[in-house]
């Protein structure tokens, strides 16, 4: 292979507190959707990684669960996952929503709240190189950023440099993209330039199947809820065009299976709709898709009840 001159390669974390937009930005980043986004908080649990590559750099992107206090067994272990990410990257870029900081501007409190400075001592700890995403910016006006971007400069003393964008729109987005490259080392590519994840079409299988839940259901019932793929059947999807895929939802409890099913079956039916019509986009090819729903009593609380899920600690 013919080296790259001045080409960069590295591993960049998404990091912030739960809805910050990271894996909005991550899609962005991509130019397609690999991981699944809700307005509710903690949506990402797992570490997802997507490959950016252009002509001038590859950056292996990390988007990772949102940091914040965690209680039970799972989101302990959502929580480390971040953290974790911390120490393996050449820069970790920190999102930050900006409908939440900026609204603190002016008023009698540091502009940085308590879950903002609990992500600063974590990063000062890590030490990498850190760039600021002020994120939202088609929400928020562009001059209530500064403040913050200066509260944040203060704090950190590894921060490199603070982008304003919006994650949902693109706006903002390549000035990131000059700065990561500026942060990356100088490598070869350790990936092919079509080589976009590391993550297998069942784990996304089973996230849109997620997704689906998290945006129709309400309060507890998607943070009790886990998808496992227990068919994933491709043997005709060469003749025929067509994958078959059986999954379990799995809740808390029998209550929860209630909501799921939906009178006359009907929150199932949407869930598999929906899910299917993003599954065929996401696989190109027609989906045969059973869902059904399952009772794995309190698997959030216990590492046993992850592992029951399928969950990787
Ligand atoms: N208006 C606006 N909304 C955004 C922007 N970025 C993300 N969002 C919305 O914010 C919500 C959360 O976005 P996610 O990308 O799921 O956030 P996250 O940081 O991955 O959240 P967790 O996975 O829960 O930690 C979704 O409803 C997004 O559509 C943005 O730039 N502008
Ligand atoms: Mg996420």
């Amino acid at each position: 292979m013919t080296e790259l001159p001045d080409f960069r390669t590295g591993y960049v974390a998404l990091v912030g507190r739960p809805n910050a937009g990271k894996s909005t930005l991550l899609n962005q980043l991509l130019g397609s959707k690999l991981a699944i986004t809700s307005s509710k908080p903690q949506t990402t649990r797992d570490r997802i990684v997507g490959v950016r590559t252009d002509e001038h750099m590859q950056a292996i992107l990390l988007d990772t669960p949102g940091i914040h206090k965690a209680w039970t067994e799972l989101n302990k272990a959502m929580v480390r996952k971040s953290v974790d990410a911390l120490a393996e990257v050449d820069v970790v870029c920190w999102l930050e929503d900006m409908t939440v900081l900026a609204a603190r501007i002016g008023a009698d409190k540091p502009v940085l709240d308590g879950a903002a400075a609990a992500i600063v001592e974590l990063l000062s700890e890590a030490g990498r190189p850190v760039i600021f995403v002020a994120n939202k910016l088609d929400v928020v006006p562009p001059p209530t950023v500064l403040p913050v971007i200066d509260a944040v400069r203060q704090a950190l003393p590894n921060l490199r440099a603070a982008v304003p964008l919006s994650a949902l729109t693109g706006d903002g987005l390549t000035d990131l993209i000059s700065e990561l490259r500026a942060a990356l080392p100088v490598a070869q590519p350790l990936y092919p330039p079509d080589h976009w994840t590391e993550v297998s079409e069942r784990f996304l299988t089973a996230e849109v199947i997620r997704e689906k839940v998290f945006h129709l259901t309400e309060q507890e019932v998607p943070y009790a809820t886990a998808v496992e793929v227990e068919v994933f059947d491709e043997s005709e999807r060469d003749t025929e065009g067509l994958v078959r895929i059986h999954a379990a939802i799995i809740v808390e409890r029998p209550q929860q299976k209630g909501i799921l099913i939906g009178k006359g079956g009907e929150m199932i039916k949407r869930i598999g709709t929906l899910a299917r019509k993003d599954l065929s986009a996401l696989l190109d090819c027609r989906v045969h898709l059973e869902l059904f729903v399952k009772v794995e009593r309190d698997w959030t609380k216990t590492a046993k009840g992850l592992r029951k899920v399928g969950f990787r600690t």
